[in-house]
């Protein structure tokens, strides 16, 4: 019951106007180049790369902004773009990893895996909540608001994001790695009883039962299908430095692969994304681990290497 089939196309979405630091739309080009097409080739999919170039181009005026938020009409620009390839890529049948780039880019494939499969799931890997919303937003940076964009928390809608529908409940999201949250983003975890286990709870419970959490809450009998979206900051900056806000005490290698591998074994995967590795803030070592943690959560979702 592999939801995706047997054909995965790999969607570089060179986008980093969600945040402020230059970098994180080189990404695509780095993550591909580490060999991710003859990873799942090897795997046996039928595997196509799709590159959307334009997301590199801002449109000429920003225009007024209401909210205090950076560069809105890019990020909505861009996402609305990134959401149509997303959504017809999806609608051939075949699963789809969308290779960021920076987080807001979720707008696009929270909105686009939604449209097309309807009841998927979404479990949402990250040391960041992510659901600030425009008014709550402490930087402006529209990377950590597109959970409340698409759950549709933000009220009213910034007018450049009026096309984002409403797509998903909170009954089918579910949080795994946080441990930088705002106040605002907080009163909303609660508020809508959206389960989410913390670095604290992956502390107390260890990462197997904290899976079967997660997963029991928004996929209990594995009916759904899954959209994983791995922010890359989720894992501790020992081995994941080039990454735009690093937060100490992440995820270690095994516990994401063990996400990755338990994500795989439940059949049910149809959309990842892979966001915020930015090539541009750490040495060359730091560089290289970084970008082979990404490609092990690209290769470890689509199948298990065990033994
Ligand atoms: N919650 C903060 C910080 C942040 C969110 N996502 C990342 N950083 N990567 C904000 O700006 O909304
Ligand atoms: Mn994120
Ligand atoms: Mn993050």
């Amino acid at each position: 019951r592999f939801l995706g089939g047997r054909n995965v196309s790999l969607i570089k979405l060179p986008f980093g106007a969600g945040q402020k630091k230059a970098g994180v739309e080189e990404a695509p080009e780095y993550i591909m180049n580490s060999g991710v097409d003859k990873d799942l080739k090897k795997l046996g999919y039928n595997v196509e790369v799709v590159d959307v170039p334009e997301l590199k181009k801002a449109p000429a005026e920003e225009g007024p902004s209401s909210k205090q938020l950076y560069r809105p009409l890019y990020v909505s620009t861009a996402c609305q773009r990134a959401k149509n390839v997303i959504a017809g890529e999806l609608s051939k049948g075949s699963a789809v990893v969308n290779i960021g780039g920076d987080h807001s880019l979720g707008i696009a494939t929270v909105s686009a895996v939604q449209e097309v499969h309807p009841t998927s799931c979404l479990l949402w890997i990250d040391a960041h909540a992510d659901i600030n919303t425009p008014d709550s937003s402490p930087s402006g940076n529209l990377h950590g608001c597109p959970v409340s964009l698409v759950l549709g928390y933000a009220k009213p809608v910034p007018p450049e994001f009026e096309w984002v529908k409403t797509c998903i409940d909170s009954g089918r999201v579910a949080y795994i790695g946080l441990r930088d949250v705002d106040p605002g983003e907080r009163m909303l975890l609660r508020q809508h009883n959206i389960p989410f286990f913390t670095m604290h709870h992956v502390d107390k419970y260890g990462i197997g039962r904290v899976v079967e959490m997660a997963m029991a809450a928004i996929n209990p009998d594995n009916l759904r299908p899954t959209h994983l979206s791995v922010d890359v900051d989720s894992v501790d900056p020992s081995i994941v430095p080039a990454t735009g806000t690093r937060v100490k005490g992440g995820l270690t290698f095994r516990e994401i692969m063990y996400i990755c591998e338990a994500v795989a074994e439940t059949r049910t995967l149809v959309a990842l994304d892979v966001v915020e590795v930015n090539p541009l803030l750490s040495d060359k070592e730091g560089c290289e681990s970084t970008i082979s943690v990404a490609r092990s959560v690209i290769r470890t979702s689509f199948g298990l290497q065990l033994v």
